[in-house]
């Protein structure tokens, strides 16, 4: 089957909670098995600086769903879990972009693969690499240069609480 990784954000109405919610959810989608789950980020807004901190994870999904049928069922995550679009890289309650479908390149209008944007945010590289450390991100190289080059940013896992 096919493994795709997915890149998971919030920064409303209980972060932690609803990035381990939608863990679930995407668990228990159609001809799919949750492979990997990184633990959960903790990183300051990229974008509009007056908004909340965000909470991020990165999930490896083995899955028979097409790239298009795969985000339009975590578009309908993100519906159901009462998202709204406020502004541009503004807060959110959930995000849910497909970083990954094998090493597959794609441009079109709905969907691009990789994500753009991968390869400059570590609140995506970090917990990708505890996943895959050695992964070559087509059309950008190696995982492990691209975190280096954004060695400074913060994205620090979360103090896991018993
Ligand atoms: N997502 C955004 C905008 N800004 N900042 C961080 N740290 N993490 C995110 O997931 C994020 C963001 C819009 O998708
Ligand atoms: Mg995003
Ligand atoms: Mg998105």
């Amino acid at each position: 089957m096919p493994l795709a990784y997915i890149g998971l954000g919030s920064n409303l109405n209980d972060p932690v909670g609803q990035v381990r919610c939608a863990l679930g959810v995407i668990a228990a989608l159609p001809e799919s098995r949750l492979a990997a789950a990184s633990r959960l980020y903790r990183s300051p807004p990229m974008g509009p600086s007056d908004q909340p901190e965000y909470i991020n994870a990165v999930a490896a999904l083995e899955t028979a769903l097409a790239p298009r049928d795969l985000l339009h069922a975590l578009q309908a995550i993100e519906h159901d879990f009462g998202r709204v679009r406020l502004r541009r890289w503004g807060e959110r309650v959930i995000d849910l972009d497909v970083l990954l479908y094998d090493d597959l390149c794609l441009d079109s209008p709905e969907l691009t693969l990789p994500h753009p944007g991968i390869g400059e945010r570590a609140f995506v590289l970090r917990p990708l690499a505890e996943l895959v450390p050695e992964r070559v991100i087509p059309g950008l190289g190696p995982l492990a240069d691209l975190l280096a080059a954004r060695a400074s940013d913060t994205c620090e896992p979360l103090e896991e609480t018993a």
